[in-house]
């Protein structure tokens, strides 16, 4: 077997590994962060049971830190209550970005973990299988439920040499999506291997299968090796490391190859993670902004590799640098070792420890200037600007473009290599991290007003005469449904109020149509629903009553949101697309029925009065929680 295969087959408690197959898989740990997670403890709180039958379950508190009103604060009141309650650390603000955090202190290679974010695959560099999903499925798996999945292929991404100056792992991932595209992973686990990645640390895997999320993958890993045991010796977490290595180096269902000796300075361009362009081909153009930081490149080494390109050189007068380390622990030990005094001599704006910029928490670039980020993703407006510019790059061509003031290849500024590899010791202090209470009955749980209750969903209509409420294209982002940034994020806690919201971008009359409509249909393109984990982008449309999606496919975590509430995702053909227009009136005659018994949905366009069907494609476990109203009343029922 390969190592996903091991890591699967060692949890697997249900269904056939064969891929495509629906499988249920064990879960050892958790993670929550807190604009997913006050949802998320709700719906664990509604399921009555008195602890967390995990191995570990960890509360975040990374992205909503900018305390502009009471909301933000009072939701981290809420979750340090809780989680003291039903038996979760927690992590305080401040204390870093809940991937960095996870696997420099909780990964266990071998282990399963389930995050509410899609870039829970970060421990994936550390052996783990670590799987985004939305708050739901990680209450249940809280309350001891296994994780359903569908059974994914498993690629193999070979990488062979060594990097050459100025070259980092965000590189390998940025090629990796040049190759796949933002929906090429879409049912498939991405598996490093070859002996080119002797040579890479934790924390440079972890970048990799962070963002194997960018291109729909069910997760990525790497193998646990040598460089595992270093990482943990290296956090004091010997006794956590376990051998975890494929079989043999053909097991897989597809084999890319990429040497690292070739690799060059690669860039995401505007304004999707997989429009990637050697940094050469478009050097030169101007820069107003650059943001080093996010759980997918602000590890110590991250940090240390732009400061050391910045030490003795000023940034540009005409861009705004801004530092966000990705851990208490990584800017505790920039702070020791002097970095962070280059990084400020140098001008940087140095922020806290959390995601920051990257999900538009403040520092939204200025109107028409390039903005270069070592985040994850460049979605249309998700900086918080409007019509943003946003690129995507390594640490090391962040830096080199700073004090140039133009996107510049790192190789071009980098005099002499310095090579930051593991440190021996990571400075370790864990004090920000609360241990769960001993008396969890005296446990008061917090409640601020901005905490509103989730709202359920009737069981299924026996049949619909409804209205396609939008039509939208492809590649369809969760941040295109329910936006985040520094004014909405504050509102996870309050679907009521979220609601509004829906679509802002693309269609701001969307919310006060489906309302005006009593609810209605979204028709989307393929990879609808790509991006992050947030069950959001389903609830609320559920809350404003949308009761399908219908759309020529489907990102993972977003179609399992949408069934976990309740909305039926059905797949159609590009010629029924094309049929149907925004505001044509949709029946669905028979669907509870068609949902309970038939392979098919049927559904007639009410204008010409053309009747379609498409297979649902629904396991018999997904059909049962689409006729309840969804997975909460789905549980209950059982
Ligand atoms: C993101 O990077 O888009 C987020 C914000 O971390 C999301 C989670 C969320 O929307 O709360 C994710 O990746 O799942
Ligand atoms: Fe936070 Fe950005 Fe990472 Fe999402 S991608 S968890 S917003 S740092």
């Amino acid at each position: 077997m390969n190592v996903a295969q091991k890591l699967i087959s060692s949890h697997l408690v249900s269904g056939e590994m064969k891929a495509g197959e629906e499988i249920a898989i064990s879960i050892d740990q958790t993670l929550t962060q807190d604009a997913t997670g006050t949802m998320a403890y709700l719906e664990f709180e509604a399921m009555g049971i008195p602890k967390v039958k995990t191995k570990l379950s960890v509360s975040y508190v990374d992205h909503n830190t900018l305390q502009s009103g009471f909301e933000n604060a009072d939701d981290h009141r809420f979750l340090q209550t809780i989680a003291s309650k039903y038996g979760v650390y927690f992590s305080r603000p401040g204390n870093g970005i809940c991937h960095q955090l996870h696997t420099e202190r909780f990964s266990r290679p071998g282990q399963t973990l389930l995050g509410s974010d899609s870039h829970t695959p970060n421990a994936g560099g550390a052996g783990m299988l670590a799987i985004g999903a939305g708050g739901l499925s990680v209450a249940l798996a809280m309350a001891g439920e296994p994780f359903w999945l569908v059974m994914p292929e498993v690629v193999r991404v070979n990488l062979t040499g060594q990097f050459s100056t100025g070259v980092s792992a965000k590189d390998v991932i940025l090629e990796v999506l040049r190759l796949l595209s933002v929906k090429g992973g879409v049912g498939k686990i991405i598996e490093y291997g070859g002996e080119g990645i002797k040579n890479l640390t934790v924390p440079e895997r972890a970048a990799i299968t962070n963002m194997g999320a960018e291109l729909g993958a069910t997760t990525s890993v790497f193998p646990s090796d040598e460089q595992t045991l270093a990482f943990l010796k290296a956090q004091q977490r010997e006794a956590d490391w376990a051998e975890l290595k494929p079989d043999s180096d053909d097991e897989y269902d597809e084999i890319i190859n990429i040497d690292l000796n070739k690799l060059e300075p690669l860039i995401a361009t505007p304004s999707s993670p997989d429009n990637v362009k050697r940094v050469r081909d478009i050097e030169g153009s101007s820069v107003g902004q650059v943001c080093i930081g996010s759980c997918a490149n602000s590890s110590f080494a991250d940090l240390m590799s732009a400061a050391n390109i910045l030490k003795g050189k000023r940034v540009h007068p005409d861009v705004s640098l801004t530092i966000s380390p990705g851990s208490r622990q990584a800017f505790q030990m920039i702070t020791e070792n002097g970095a962070l005094t280059d990084l400020i001599a140098a001008g940087a704006r140095v922020l806290e420890c959390t995601c920051g910029p990257c999900i538009g928490m403040g520092q939204s670039p200025s109107n028409g200037v390039n903005s270069l980020r070592t985040f994850t993703r460049n979605f249309p407006g998700r900086s918080g600007t409007v019509n943003d510019q946003t690129y995507l790059c390594s640490p090391m061509t962040a830096a080199a473009s700073a004090i140039t003031g133009k996107i510049t290849d790192p190789r071009d500024i980098i005099t002499e290599t310095v090579t930051v590899g593991l440190p021996e010791q990571y400075l370790i202090d864990d004090s920000m991290i609360l241990s769960p209470s001993d008396e969890p009955d005296k446990v008061v749980v917090v409640r601020g007003p901005n905490i509103k209750p989730f709202p359920i969903k009737e069981p299924l209509e026996e049949s619909l005469k409804l209205k396609i409420i939008l039509k939208v294209g492809d590649n369809i982002t969760t941040d295109d449904i329910m936006p985040a940034g520094a004014k909405i994020l504050p509102l996870r806690s309050n679907i009521p109020a979220i609601s509004e919201h829906v679509f802002e971008k693309v269609d701001a009359s969307f919310p006060s149509r489906a309302k005006e409509e009593g609810g209605g249909v979204v028709l989307g393109g393929s990879n609808y629903g790509q991006g992050s984990s947030r069950e959001h982008a389903a609830l609320a449309p559920m809350f404003l009553g949308i009761k399908a999606v219908l759309a020529k496919s489907f990102a993972r975590i977003h179609k399992d949101n949408l069934i976990n509430f309740g909305i039926i995702p059905l797949e159609i053909e590009p010629d029924i697309y094309d049929a149907f227009d925004q505001d044509a009136g949709i029946e669905f005659p028979e669907l509870a029925k068609e949902v309970r018994g038939s392979s098919v949905i049927t559904f007639k366009d009410t204008n010409t009065g053309k009747t379609y069907s498409s297979e649902h494609g629904l396991t018999q476990r997904q059909r049962d929680v689409i006729l309840s109203g969804g997975l909460l009343n789905y549980i209950k029922s059982k």
